[in-house]
C-alpha cells in the first residue's frame, strides 16, 4: 500500500468543482500532495502529456502515472490509501448505488448549473434553473435513499456521493451571489439544505472554496467566451 512518502501530485484548477472533488477526497484520506495549479486558458506541457485524451483538469499524477477523470480518481485514491473509512459503501449494491448518483450529478447537474451562469438570455436562465432544481429534487430522494436517516450520503461520514455533489456547493453560492437563484432551498429540499450545511462544516467540505469575488471575475471570463456580457 502507498504511504506518506509517495510522490503524488494533483494539476488542478482552483475553479474546478472536479479538482475540488479530488482536493476534498485526498484532504479526507490524510493524503499529502503537490498541488499544481493550472492555467486552463493557456494549458501547460504537463497537463496535455497528462490527459491528452482531454486535456483537462483534474489529473492526479502518482509515481509518475496519471489517472484522469475526477470520480476515477476519488475511486483510485479510496484504494490506493485504503487505511480509514472508505469513501464507497463495503457492499456491491450500495457501491453501485453510489455510482450511478454520481454519475447522474455530473451528467445533469453540471451542465444545469454551468448553463445558468452562460445563458444569453433571462428565460435561457430561468430553463436551465429549472433542470437543476429538478436534478436537486431527485438527489432529496437520493440522500434519503442512500444515508439511511444518517448525516451523510455515505452514512456517518462524507464519502463518494458526498464528494460528487458537495463540490458543486461552492459554485451555487456564486450563482446565487451573481444571479439571486438558490438551488438547494430548505422549503425545496429540506434534507439536502440540512445536508449541505453539515457538509460545508466538515473538514473536507471546507477544503479549498475560492474567493467569491474570483469565482465572479472567472464566471465573467467564461460567459464572454461564450458570447455573453
Ligand atoms: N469529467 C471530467 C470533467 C473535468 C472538467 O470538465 N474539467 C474542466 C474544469 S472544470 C477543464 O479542465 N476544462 C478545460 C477545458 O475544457 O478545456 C472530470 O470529472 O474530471
Amino acid at each position: 500500500m502507498a504511504g506518506e512518502g509517495d510522490d503524488v501530485k494533483l494539476l488542478g484548477s482552483v475553479m474546478s468543482p472536479f479538482a475540488v472533488r479530488v482536493r476534498m477526497a485526498l484532504h479526507a484520506k490524510g493524503v499529502s500532495y503537490e498541488y499544481l495549479e493550472q492555467d486552463l486558458f493557456h494549458k501547460g506541457d504537463l497537463l496535455l502529456a497528462s490527459n491528452p485524451v482531454h486535456n483537462k483538469v483534474p489529473v492526479l499524477i502518482h509515481a509518475g502515472r496519471p489517472v484522469c477523470e475526477s470520480l476515477a480518481i476519488v475511486e483510485y485514491v479510496n484504494e490506493v490509501w485504503a487505511d480509514g473509512a472508505s469513501l464507497l459503501p463495503a457492499d456491491p449494491y450500495g457501491r453501485a448505488v453510489a455510482r450511478f448518483w454520481a454519475a447522474y450529478v455530473d451528467d445533469k447537474l453540471f451542465p444545469a448549473w454551468l448553463g445558468i451562469l452562460r445563458a444569453a438570455t433571462e428565460e435561457d436562465r430561468a430553463e436551465k434553473l429549472d433542470a437543476a432544481l429538478a436534478v436537486i429534487g431527485l438527489m432529496e430522494d437520493a440522500l434519503a435513499q442512500c444515508s439511511d436517516g444518517k448525516d451523510f450520503f455515505a452514512g456517518d461520514s462524507v464519502g463518494y456521493l458526498d464528494l460528487a455533489l458537495g463540490c458543486n456547493l461552492f459554485w451555487f453560492k456564486a450563482l446565487r451571489e451573481m444571479f439571486g437563484v438558490t438551488l438547494i432551498d430548505a422549503g425545496r429540499t429540506p434534507g439536502l439544505a440540512a445536508w449541505a450545511e453539515r457538509f460545508e462544516q466538515t473538514e473536507a467540505g471546507k477544503e479549498v472554496a475560492p474567493p467569491m469575488k474570483s469565482m465572479v471575475e472567472h464566471a465573467r471570463k467564461l460567459r464572454a467566451m461564450a458570447g455573453n456580457n
